[in-house]
């Protein structure tokens, strides 16, 4: 097996990683695990994208020194991760020596070959994006995926012959049409190519936080070409053989490279890269995979939209494990997927609390420990029936299939195939009755049947672990087994049934996964500032049956009256009709009388809905923003025309029912966004008081 390197997308620390870029990094990081466990060599990348632009810009906010502001903001990034319990084993920083210089090594070999020449260069550049737009890609004059005000440039640039390479790429991707996952976007990619590529434009001479070009130092490096180049300037390369034994050992072809991406920088690592390196006589990577995106009521969730969830107080409530599971789970790699705490709530209460943990403390917890003191009992051949082999066949096909799905990068599926091993053994337990096995006092059958589950943990608990290292250490240690240490060229795998030795003698613990009850869920989500009034928390957790009467919630939002930022506070109602792309979600209407939203930019990006308390530590909380002015303002609701008649929400069990104020910090600015003005509730006359 070739040696495994994987690689997240390198972040720009203009502001705190967020639990959309821990996607990619959990991800790189379940892959990276899984590939150890199998034997495999394998590293992972991870680091942070510190030129260009974007970053100067951010630096000059703060009154920072770029390189200072860079070296604060680098440690978020490394204590999310750390947190999150990533094991990367290197952190590459673009503003390091060791890049650098290793850069402009690339830049000498494309040079070399006559494959870029200077130029002169304008067009409308998104600093957002870090990249240049023609006018057709514009939407209303802005860009595309900022939606933000975009510059006209014009400047003395060199080019890089990216339209002499159409043909070598659709050639290079016929080749190789694994190159791109998943399908959808490779062909999206292909036809990208197909329609012709222009000269893209390398330098830039306006601004000087860059990489000096060399022989040039007028030019700083196009921020892309610097950061692409990460993937290979970590292993030391581009390097002459023997010069650089990790650039030697894991980039193709004696490695096999694996690169980790959103979906919004698929072009450049499937068209630019791969050009640069033909360009330069380098293999490209092995594999670029492009997940989606981790949406908040259907937009993406972004550092530039101020929408987003920072992952530690996450974490802090929920756990790091079953976080890393929601995300793994909930959300299909390759497609886009909403982030909804009713949805993480409800799996680990069901597959993770009432499914696995339930599975390891009915059998372990007493059985085991009355019957066997606690020791494995040894299984008893003559005493197996259909049953067993039925539940041995199923766990080989379980760790099989989710082995599968792990080697091709779908880790929702893997989970799905270790979860049907988990159903299996609890129809297992239920139909064998173990309980009454002790009653009957038929012992051999007794320890077959413990056996038989403790077996089945055993292989749930190593197919676990690169997903919730923690609780699959956990699980072991309960189980008697020490904790997994990946070896090179030892595959630990369960690919084979029995590999629990009888007379291990087990500890069993604290529960795995303790289940949250209706006040735990509450308190929970408290914490994160979800939802402080009754009705909101039934819609959250999934009461379909409750019938608002009066108002239905309290709603707090910080809005603008006369350039001021106001905290408002108003009865709000449950309305039917979803605003946003997101349908079957609940939105709320608030009675908020002549206070606008505003633009997300007068308070720092943020619009900051809370349930509870007042703004400035909410703002706080989420890590920016500023709070203009702090006042508060009730406002009377008296009934009118209708009689003061409501309708509920058409919620049914199994929605997702985060939307609409029930959303965290933050978080409902694309629904509110979307309307452009706040609805009035028919039923509501707001008067100020
Ligand atoms: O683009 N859902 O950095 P970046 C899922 N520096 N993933 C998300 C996400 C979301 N809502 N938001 C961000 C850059 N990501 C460049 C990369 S690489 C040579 C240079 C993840 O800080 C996703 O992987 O904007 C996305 O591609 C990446 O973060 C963008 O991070």
């Amino acid at each position: 097996m070739k040696p495994f390197y994987v690689t997240t997308p390198i972040y720009y620390p203009n502001d705190k990683p967020h639990i959309g870029t821990a996607y990619s990094t959990i991800a790189a990081d379940v892959l990276t695990r899984y590939q150890r466990l199998r034997g495999r060599p394998s590293r992972m990348l991870t680091g942070l994208d510190e030129h260009g632009l974007k970053i100067a810009r951010a630096a000059e906010a703060q009154g920072l020194d770029t390189q200072a502001f860079t070296d604060k903001m680098q440690l978020p990034f490394r204590e999310a991760w750390e947190l999150l319990d990533t094991r990367y084993d290197d952190f590459i920083r673009t503003t390091e020596p060791r890049h650098k210089q290793r850069v402009q090594v690339l830049w000498d070999r494309i040079i070399a070959r006559g494959d870029i020449y200077l130029g002169e260069y304008e067009d409308w550049y998104c600093v957002g994006c870090e990249t240049f737009y023609t006018e057709k890609d514009l939407l209303e004059g802005k860009c595309p995926i900022h939606l933000q005000p975009i510059e006209r440039i014009k400047e003395s640039s060199y080019f890089f012959r990216l339209s002499k390479f159409g043909d070598k790429l659709l050639a290079f991707y016929e080749k190789n049409p694994d190159f791109v996952k998943p399908a959808g976007r490779f062909n999206e990619v292909k036809s990208f190519v197909r329609e012709g590529l222009r000269d893209l434009s390398v330098s830039r001479t306006s601004f000087t936080w860059g990489i000096p070009v060399p022989n040039d130092p007028r030019h700083v490096m196009y921020v892309w070409f610097d950061a692409l180049a990460n993937y290979m300037t970590a292993l030391g390369g581009p390097a002459e053989p023997g010069k650089a034994p990790l650039f030697d050992q894991f980039w193709p072809p004696s490695g096999e490279v694996v690169h980790i991406v959103g979906k919004d920088i698929l072009r450049f690592h499937a068209i630019f890269w791969p050009a640069f390196l033909l360009s330069a006589g380098l293999p490209p990577p092995t594999q670029i995979w492009a997940h989606g995106w981790l949406t908040v009521n259907g937009q993406k969730m972004s550092k530039s939209l101020g929408n987003f969830l920072p992952p530690a107080p996450l974490a802090e409530v929920f756990g790091v494990d079953v976080l890393r599971y929601y995300l793994m789970r909930d959300i299909a790699f390759g497609q886009d997927g909403d982030f909804a705490h009713a949805n993480l709530i409800a799996r680990l209460n069901g597959e993770l609390a009432n499914g696995l943990g339930n599975l390891l403390n009915r059998v372990l917890a007493s059985i085991v420990q009355k019957s066997f003191a606690g020791r494995v009992p040894a299984s008893v051949p003559s005493a197996r029936n259909a049953e067993d082999d039925t539940l041995e066949a199923e766990a080989l096909r379980c760790a099989k299939q989710a082995a599968e799905h792990l080697n091709h990068v779908a880790p929702q599926r893997a989970l799905e195939s270790i979860w049907e091993l988990v159903a299996a053994a609890n129809r297992y337990v239920d139909r064998t009755e173990p309980w009454a096995l002790v009653k009957r006092n038929e012992t051999e059958r007794l320890q077959q049947v413990v056996y038989q589950v403790l077996e089945s943990l055993r292989m749930i608990g190593v197919m676990i672990a690169p997903f919730m290292p923690s609780k699959a250490a956990a699980l072991r240690d309960q189980l008697g087994l020490p904790a997994l240490v990946p070896n090179a060229g030892d595959d630990q795998w369960p690919n084979t049934w029995g590999g629990l030795a009888p007379n291990t003698q087990t500890r069993p613990g604290p529960a795995l996964f303790p289940r949250l009850d209706k006040d735990q869920e509450r308190a929970a989500l408290a914490k994160l500032g979800i939802g402080a009034q009754p009705l909101l928390q039934a819609l959250q957790l999934g009461q379909p049956d409750l019938e608002p009467t009066g108002p239905d919630v309290q709603h707090r939002q910080l809005g603008e009256r006369q350039g001021q930022a106001v905290l408002v506070e108003a009865p709000a109602r449950v309305v039917e009709e979803p605003v946003g792309q997101q349908p079957g979600h609940v939105v709320l209407e608030a009675a908020l009388g002549d206070v606008g939203v505003g633009e997300p930019e007068r308070h720092g990006g943020v619009l900051v809905e809370v349930a509870g308390g007042h703004a400035a530590p909410a703002l706080e909380r989420i890590g920016r923003g500023r709070v203009l002015q702090e006042r508060r303002r009730d406002l009377a609701v008296t009934p009118s025309g209708d009689g003061g008649q409501r309708r509920s929400a058409p919620v049914s069990a199994g929605q997702d029912r985060t939307a609409g104020g029930s959303a965290p910090l933050g978080a409902r600015m694309g629904a509110w966004r979307s309307t452009g003005t706040i609805p009035r509730a028919p039923g509501c006359r707001p008067t100020v008081v």
